[in-house]
């Protein structure tokens, strides 16, 4: 196993980390009240190159291993796992097309990315989460005229209001279930395509998470992404590459609890002495330390094993699973070390506890990834 970073990627990794110290963790707090991103930090993403990490090279992307991928979203995690999030959504929306997409879809859909453009990516609805396989948006088939039509409601989709292109999943079966389950790509302006209500979220919140409405949206059968009813393959596929994803911005942001929680313990005196000389505070520190680092190795395992070309998807749902519990577990123990003050928006740990939440419950609940491990190893 050969974790290393080339020197390239590793200056790039370094030009993040300063990005995210300047134009990111310094408006966290601010961005979290005011429940959205910062005015023109989308551009100067774009400018650092972070909307098309995922891209490849012959698509005009940096073609980025899935390690490098890993390491940036960390950085990002570290200083807001709102902008993260919405960052790593574009890869997420994307992936779907690099795995079933014609050369002329792939480059269309890249070209937006490359272009500054957001993506989105569709799958969950109101009564499909965890049961992705039940989603009841149809997609009618009018073969004459070499369309399809599509008619429904999608929910909790990050950056729906400010994407530019959808990757949208939608049944062509009137009696729906997984084998008439079909990707589409939507590009935003379609008539009917319409962004809905913009959620209110506990946490993430610079991130924008709209439901979306298809009110028959007409697009051409060339932006059907695979064969009629290979989404499901395609929307495991992506999520198993996704995942290790979750799990670079949860090791991000219990990297950044962890550092605040040492520096408080350092400064805070009590009984005469730093608090961090207190046996009960070393403890906490260490095993924080031990989550941190182990969440880390697992995610640049799959990562490695994804790079490799090696079956990853039990990795994935480990990666996932264990670092979203270490970014909870973590960050609630930083606001512990913290005491009241961690407590308060004074300091930034008691909004990592908000944001490392969902970490746990989006792209796949960590019961649903328990599942897939568990049935990877039993069967
Ligand atoms: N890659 C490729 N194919 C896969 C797959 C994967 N990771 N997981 C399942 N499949 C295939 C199976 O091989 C099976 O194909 P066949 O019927 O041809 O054998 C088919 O998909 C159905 O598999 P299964 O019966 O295991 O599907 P289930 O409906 O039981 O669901 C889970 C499996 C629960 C794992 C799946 O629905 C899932 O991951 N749900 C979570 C979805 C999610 O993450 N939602 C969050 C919103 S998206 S951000």
């Amino acid at each position: 196993m050969e974790f290393a970073i080339s020197e390239e990627t590793q200056e790039l990794i370094e030009m993040v980390r300063e990005f995210v110290e300047k134009e990111v963790a310094p408006y966290a707090q601010e961005m979290d009240a005011e429940n959205h991103m910062r005015d023109g930090l989308v551009e100067k993403a774009d400018e650092m190159g972070l909307l098309n990490v995922i891209v490849p090279e012959e698509l005009g992307g940096p073609g980025l291993d899935s390690l490098a991928v890993a390491a940036i979203y960390e950085e990002l995690g570290k200083g807001c796992a709102g902008v993260a999030t919405s960052l790593a959504a574009n890869s997420l929306a994307t992936l779907p097309v690099l795995i079933a997409g014609t050369d002329e879809q792939k480059q269309m859909y890249c070209d937006v990315l490359n272009n500054g453009g957001m993506a989105a990516f569709a799958l969950t609805e109101p009564g499909a989460g965890s049961d992705a396989g039940s989603v009841s948006t149809r997609a009618e088939h009018n073969k004459e005229a070499g369309t399809y039509t599509l008619n429904g409601s999608k929910m909790f989709i990050t950056n729906a209001g400010q994407a530019e292109i959808f990757l949208v999943f939608a049944n062509t079966r009137k009696t729906g279930g997984i084998r008439g389950l079909t990707a589409f790509i939507v590009p935003k302006g379609t008539p009917g395509f319409k962004v809905g209500k913009k959620e209110n979220k506990m946490g993430i919140r610079p991130s924008n998470t709209c439901e979306l409405i298809l009110q028959d949206v007409v697009i051409p059968e060339s932006y059907r992404v695979g064969r009629e009813g290979e989404g499901f393959r395609i929307a495991m596929n992506t999520l198993d590459s996704a995942r290790p994803f979750v799990g670079s911005v949860s090791v991000g942001i219990a990297q950044a609890a962890l550092d605040c929680a040492v520096k408080y313990a350092k400064e805070r005196r009590q009984f005469g002495q730093p608090i961090a000389s207190f046996q009960m505070v070393q403890s906490m520190i260490a095993d924080m330390a031990i989550k941190v680092e182990t969440a880390r190795l697992l995610v640049q395992k799959c990562c490695w094993m994804r790079d490799q070309g090696i079956p990853f998807a039990k990795e994935a749902a480990m990666a996932k699973c264990y670092a979203s519990d270490v970014a909870m577990q973590v960050t609630t123990d930083a606001v512990q070390v913290m005491g009241g003050y961690g407590y308060t928006k004074d300091y930034p740990v008691e909004k990592m506890m908000r944001d490392a939440k969902i970490m746990q419950i989006y792209e796949g609940t960590n019961q649903i990834q328990r599942l897939v491990i568990a049935n990877k190893i039993l069967y």
